[in-house]
């Protein structure tokens, strides 16, 4: 957001009252007419700021959008906010090829929402299509730990909300339903850009259905819980995510605590071969251990199904 206008919204926030133009011109060090400018575009976002004798007085704050996305966001990120886009993790890139850090592109629907190898997410309005982007210390080797980041992040989020969400490895969060049944109510897709020995940028793409989309198998927040305040909802993610990012080795322990995999039989598909065993651990940054009739063997990425214990 616009500085000025970060700092306006933030003067209206935390006032009672109205608060005069001319007396948030001094506070802020600008020009009057530099406030009714920000004042101007914050009516156009679709806060209601009533002008009083007095002053300004903000009376509502819009569902969604850039600024209220960032008003009260205790996390160190820009937000781009769009209605609707392709890929925010398309637009991701974009912006970190033009050397941008630390910007989430946040977006309402998808047109071209993407999953794993290709495959796609079905991005219907009004749901949460973020795409986080940041340059950390990290090998590219580590990266895996910012997925499992991300996964614990929105299932916090989605516990806040009331939802029972659990983690599958590695990327998808999940909701158990009363008949067993598991369904998908996040997916997590991480692009990034490595050099030798340190990650240049990556892009923790996060997708959550706050309504059930049209596939089989997935469910949506407000499925689990009657309300659901999206902006209040993707914050509580940013939040979660960068105390995750500034404590990494709390992110795998807190995995943990979430994940339903470990113990389960499952089959495990990775780009060449295919393993069933019982999944006995996970190890940083996002190795999973699997026992198999053949030993225990160890994978950094693949499409995991969790199988009947008889199967
Ligand atoms: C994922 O892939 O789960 C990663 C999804 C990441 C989406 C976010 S949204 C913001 C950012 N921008 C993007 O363009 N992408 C990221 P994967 O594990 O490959 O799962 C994909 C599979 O999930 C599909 O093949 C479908 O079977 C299923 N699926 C598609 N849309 C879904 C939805 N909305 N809810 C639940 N399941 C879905």
């Amino acid at each position: 957001m616009n500085e000025t206008r970060k700092r306006v919204l933030n003067a209206l926030n935390e006032s009672d009252g109205a608060r005069s133009g001319p007396d948030l011109a001094d506070e802020l060090g600008v020009s009057r007419a530099a406030v009714w400018k920000q004042i101007e575009a914050l009516r156009e976002e679709g806060f209601e700021i009533e002008s009083t004798d007095t002053g300004y007085r903000l009376r509502t704050v819009p569902d969604r959008g850039q600024s209220a996305l960032e008003l009260g966001l205790d996390a160190p990120f820009t937000i781009e906010y769009h209605e609707e886009i392709d890929s925010t993790n398309r637009r991701a890139r974009e912006l970190a090829e033009a050397g941008e850090s630390d910007v989430v592109v946040v977006a309402d629907t998808q047109t071209e929402g993407r999953g794993r190898l290709d495959r796609k997410w079905e991005s219907p309005p009004g749901g949460v299509y973020l795409s986080i982007l940041c340059r950390p210390d990290l090998s590219p080797a580590q990266a895996p730990l910012y997925t499992l980041a991300a996964a614990v992040a929105t299932t916090r989020a989605a516990r806040e909300t009331g939802t029972d969400a659990r983690i599958k490895w590695p990327n998808d969060v999940l909701v158990v339903e009363e008949d067993g049944e598991t369904r998908k109510l996040a997916g997590i897709l991480t692009e990034m850009q490595g050099e030798t020995d340190r990650i240049a940028w990556i892009a923790v793409g996060i997708g959550v259905n706050l309504d059930e989309p049209e596939v089989e198998g997935s469910t949506g927040l407000r499925s689990h819980t009657k309300t659901v305040d999206s902006t209040a909802f993707i914050q509580r993610i940013l939040e979660e995510f960068d105390a995750l990012r500034s404590d990494p080795d709390s992110i795998i322990p807190a995995w943990r605590e979430y994940a339903i995999t470990i113990g389960e039989r499952i089959r495990v598909k990775t780009e060449r071969e295919e393993f069933v065993g019982q999944a006995v651990a996970i190890e940083s940054p996002g190795t999973l251990l699997i026992k198999t009739v053949g030993g225990t063997v160890r994978v950094n990425a693949g499409d995991c199904e969790h199988l009947r214990p008889e199967e």
